[in-house]
């Protein structure tokens, strides 16, 4: 037995030598000392030894089962010292080494025109106002001295949506912002100073300066003395402060059922110098807005007495303005979602 004791302990010494992991050396400890161990088999047999065998014997097996458990105990934490040093060196940072850098979004460049007219209308006196992009038919139209069957109406292709079972009313997809004219005049009294900047539709073919979906500014002035000559001087005032330069402007005589008079606004193409390009069709101009005094249909659907109130109005195309002010040549850029565009500005 002696001599059996001895083997164990030299196989398993020269086994943990060996031993190249930690899980390894867990391997040799139940070989050895597990419940099926070979050294546990020796300790259980001792019992069948006589006293004397069983104490040289017992104190013999002891021995090694000490020598050998502290052998594991210092070869497992040599070789966990050595797998963490190889995992380090492998996996080492340079810490002086320069960060990614995060690439950081910009606004839309709509978005940052509609804030540079916001602000600029504010310092006017102007409040701004948001309405909704889904109208019923009686503020898009009727309320806008537009009634069912009126040709008008062409000119204002739109998207119809599905009538809600309990709603009277047809609903559509703006084609202006025009209704919240009515809306805030039927919840507010004069004098008015407001804009309404928003998403309008429109059911028509698309082209370098037609979309079917694009952002209109609203404006509405109400007071008792308000004429042509205020809404000349506010927009002349606003344009060139946007585009930071004095700017030509052109007033057509125009046709809008809910102005009287009603007129374009046209403004010096500023990305072909008046020469002629795609984006406003060879003629020098780009038409940006319609406007007109405030027709007295239109006060009396919201409410007011059109003899003791008079103002006008006025909806700009902004997406277009926006290509005059980015010198941005075609107006389906802005919804491409394509980032070389986008990320330019
Ligand atoms: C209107 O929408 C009127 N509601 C404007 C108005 C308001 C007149 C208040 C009088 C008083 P119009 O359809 O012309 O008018 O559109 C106004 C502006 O929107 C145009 O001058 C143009 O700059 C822009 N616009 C019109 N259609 C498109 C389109 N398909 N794509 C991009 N911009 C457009």
């Amino acid at each position: 037995m002696k001599n059996e004791l001895a083997k164990i302990y030299a196989n398993t010494a020269d086994a943990i030598t060996k031993a190249e992991t930690p899980e390894k050396i867990e391997e040799i400890r139940i070989e050895c000392l597990g419940r099926k161990g070979a050294l546990t088999a020796i300790l259980r047999a001792l019992k069948d030894l006589t006293a004397e065998e069983r104490k040289t014997i017992g104190e013999e097996a002891n021995k090694i089962r000490q020598k050998i458990e502290s052998r594991l105990r210092e070869k497992k934490i040599e070789l966990e010292r050595t797998s963490r040093e190889s995992i380090l060196k492998k996996e080492w940072i340079d810490v002086t080494r320069p960060g990614k850098q995060i690439k950081k979004g910009t606004l839309h460049p709509i978005t940052q025109l509609l804030r540079e007219a916001e602000s600029i209308f504010a310092s006017m006196g102007f409040a701004t106002i948001e309405g909704p992009e889904v109208e019923t038919e009686y503020y898009n139209f009727d309320a806008l001295n537009i009634p069912e069957n009126h040709p008008a109406r062409d000119m204002w292709d739109t998207f119809w949506l599905k009538k809600l079972d309990n709603s009277e009313d047809r609903l559509l997809l703006r084609t202006h912002t025009s209704p919240m004219q009515i809306r805030y005049m039927e919840s507010h009294n004069p004098p008015i100073r407001i804009i309404v900047p928003g998403r309008v539709y429109r059911y028509e073919a698309t082209d370098a300066s037609h979309d079917i979906q694009f952002y209109q500014l609203e404006g509405l002035m109400v007071d008792k003395n308000i004429s042509i000559a205020n809404f000349k001087a506010i927009i002349r005032l606003f344009f060139s402060r946007l585009f930071e330069k004095e700017i030509t402007i052109r007033l057509r005589p125009s046709f809008f059922p809910f102005t009287e008079p009603s007129f374009e606004v046209d403004i010096s193409c500023i990305i072909c110098g008046q020469k002629g390009c795609s984006v406003c069709k060879q003629s020098g101009w780009l038409e940006l807005a319609g406007a007109g005094m405030v027709h007295p249909n239109v006060f009396k659907a919201a409410g007011y007495n059109p003899k003791e109130v008079q103002g006008f109005a006025f909806g700009m195309g902004v997406n277009r303005i926006a290509m005059m002010k980015y010198k941005i040549p075609d107006i389906r850029l802005f919804h491409s979602g394509d980032l070389r565009f986008l990320k330019q500005f």
